[in-house]
């Protein structure tokens, strides 16, 4: 397959590039792009190097699919013009997630949902994936009512930038600032901008595209998002109302058998997840499983996966799997 990767040059693009080698991807020819600064730079995939091209360039090569992670600006511009050069795109972007006639998709949860006509296909955000991932078996089996979630997240959602911004204030040094604040030896309460209710637009996202996932208007969300000094992956801890109640047992084996997500909840052990341990995997880790003694039918956890990976390039490069693997592209 001809797979152009929009964004190759930046933090998502290239673990884009990594999960497509790994997962052994079947790329017949690969389209790195990016903006014209980068244009002409080599980029090395399974052992060749590929030239990389700007977006007009790209869209002429005609990509069966184009996996984008150029920022929302760049996908309202350009995502339509692949398609309309019979282009499948996966974008990363909050662009065209909430649009009505576009697909939001976690193959694990609703890729059925994805026909030959899906030209633009939207990768949700990386908080809310790895929440659903652990949500939705449990939603199918006991409903949920509400979920209250504050996250934990990782500074690599912000980008090269604020990693840089973080090293520079290990060393002492003066440098362009990704946040209005110092992040080591801090917690910022604000991730993406602010929305007019007073929530943060990642909070919002927690909100609507949960609810656009699971098809269910009445599972409500309440979120806090917060930056935190760590680059491995964003955690969350997860209040869950249920309409049912539930064993916690039962919760446990749901979650354990459910493809995708790995369970590590032993108290006697110390053992639970951490973005340490969860970057570079693709997996969910879902751990400190109890209830919530407070209310009935209510369940805490806590959930951590690598941003960058299920997130993101992961979830992309999955999507385009299945489309691959049902002859949709
Ligand atoms: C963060 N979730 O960690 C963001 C990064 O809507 O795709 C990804 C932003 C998005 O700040």
């Amino acid at each position: 397959m001809k797979i152009a990767v929009v964004g190759a040059t930046g933090m998502v693009g290239e673990v884009m590039l990594k999960v497509l080698a790994e997962r052994n991807f079947p790329v017949t020819e690969l389209i790195p792009v990016a903006s014209e600064k980068s244009v002409g730079k080599e980029i090395e995939f399974k052992g060749k190097k590929y030239k990389v091209v700007n977006l007009a360039t790209a869209v002429s090569m005609k990509p069966q699919i184009a996996l984008f992670s150029a920022g929302g600006d760049t996908s309202k511009e350009w995502a339509p013009k692949f398609a309309e050069a019979g282009t499948t795109v996966i974008d990363n972007s909050s662009a065209w997630r909430m649009d009505a006639d576009k697909k939001l998709i976690i193959p694990e949860i609703n890729a059925g949902e994805l026909t030959k006509d899906d030209k633009i296909i939207a990768n949700p955000n990386c908080s809310t994936i790895q929440m659903l991932m652990a949500l939705a078996p449990l939603h199918k089996k006991y409903t949920i009512k509400r979920v209250v979630v504050s996250t934990y997240q990782s500074i690599t959602g912000t980008g090269v930038k604020a990693v840089q911004q973080l090293e520079n204030e290990y060393t002492n040094t003066k440098g362009e600032m990704a946040y209005p604040y110092p992040i080591h030896r801090n917690a910022i309460p604000q991730c993406d901008v602010f929305e007019d209710n007073g929530y943060t637009k990642e909070e919002m996202k927690l909100v609507r595209e949960t609810k656009k996932i699971l098809r269910d208007d009445t599972v409500n969300v309440s979120a806090t998002a917060i930056r935190i000094p760590v680059v491995g992956g964003h955690s969350e801890a997860v209040n869950i109302e249920f309409v049912n109640d539930f064993d916690v047992n039962d919760v446990r084996r749901i979650l354990h058998e459910t493809a995708g997500v790995t369970v590590q909840d032993n108290t006697d052990t110390k053992t639970y997840p951490m973005p340490i341990y969860a970057e570079g995997k693709d997996d969910v880790f879902v751990g400190r499983i109890r209830r919530d003694e407070s209310q009935p039918n209510t369940l805490n956890m806590w959930i951590v996966a690598d941003n960058l990976r299920k997130g993101a390039a992961t979830n992309t490069i999955q999507i385009a799997e299945y489309l691959n693997a049902n002859g949709l592209v």
